[in-house]
């Protein structure tokens, strides 16, 4: 088994928006990170813009995700950190939302989030270390409309990472989420959202829209060894639009 004494990261959705800038931020600080995203293309050249490593995956396939998590443990021999950032933003009022469309939803944000933390938890736990950090969103707090799906799915994250803390504690694991406002994120900016940040914007205490990387320190920090004492809890990242 090929070893390596950096500190390995797993970021899902990284191709593009908040993963990749979550992405960049860690292989600032020295991890190794290995950039997956169901678009394979697009991990790949964030991986090389930051001297990682790219993969194909899509957190919705069992087979894919436990394949996936076996290439890391036999390549680099760990997995220090994982990101649980892939996830579909759709906008939709209650009233258009088919059960095909909600269980897509609940395929990808909500079964995603336990394939990877169940695939990789064992890893971490024969370590006796990990740090897990569920990309959550303020809309939880917010109940943003047209788009209860989402929020649902969002509200879960935060739920796993409160029912989780304390059986992953006891295998030095610590267990978080980052919550964010509205991010000018690619497929933010493609599509229905952007419309948001006329109504959002007023309501931060900061006059301008949210970046993917002013939410990335956040992660680094709650990913970070010296973010030890902090698990169980979420981070809401929003310039205040919110105040919980
Ligand atoms: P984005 O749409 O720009 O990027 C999402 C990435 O996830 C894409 O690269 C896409 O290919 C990938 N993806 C989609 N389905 C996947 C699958 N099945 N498996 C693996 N990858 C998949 O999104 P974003 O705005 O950067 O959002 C990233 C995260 O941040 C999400 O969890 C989202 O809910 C959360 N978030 C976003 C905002 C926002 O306003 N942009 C706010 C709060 C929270
Ligand atoms: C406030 O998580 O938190 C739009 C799209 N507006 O995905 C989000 C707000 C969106 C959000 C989000």
């Amino acid at each position: 088994m090929a070893e390596t004494e950096q500190r390995v990261a797993l970021v899902t959705g990284a191709a593009q928006g908040i993963g990749a800038a979550i992405a960049e931020e860690l292989a600032e600080e020295g991890l190794k990170v290995v950039v997956t995203d169901v678009n394979g293309e697009g991990a790949a050249k964030v991986a090389e813009r930051i001297g990682g490593v790219a993969k194909t995956l899509d957190v919705s396939s069992p087979e894919q995700v436990a394949a996936v998590v076996g290439e890391i443990v036999d390549e680099l021999g760990r997995i220090d950190v994982l990101v649980n950032n892939a996830a579909l933003v759709p906008l939709t009022p209650w009233a258009d939302i088919t059960f095909e469309e909600w269980r897509k939803v609940m395929s990808v944000n909500l079964d995603g989030l336990y394939l990877v933390t169940h695939a990789v938890t064992p890893v971490m736990g024969k370590a006796g270390y990990g740090r897990i950090v569920n990309i959550a969103s303020n809309t939880f707090v917010a109940g943003t409309p047209d788009c209860a799906h989402y929020v649902a799915t969002k509200g879960a994250s935060i739920g796993l990472v409160r029912a989780l803390a304390g059986e992953l504690g006891r295998l030095g694991i610590t267990i978080n989420a980052v919550a964010p406002g509205i991010i000018a994120s690619e497929g933010v900016l493609a599509g229905p959202h952007q419309a948001g940040f006329e109504f959002v914007v007023p309501m931060q205490a900061f006059d301008r829209r949210g970046l993917p990387k002013d939410v990335a320190p956040a992660v680094a920090f709650l990913a970070s060894e010296k973010a030890g004492w902090i698990t169980g809890q979420t981070l809401v990242v929003d310039a205040g639009h919110t105040r919980n």
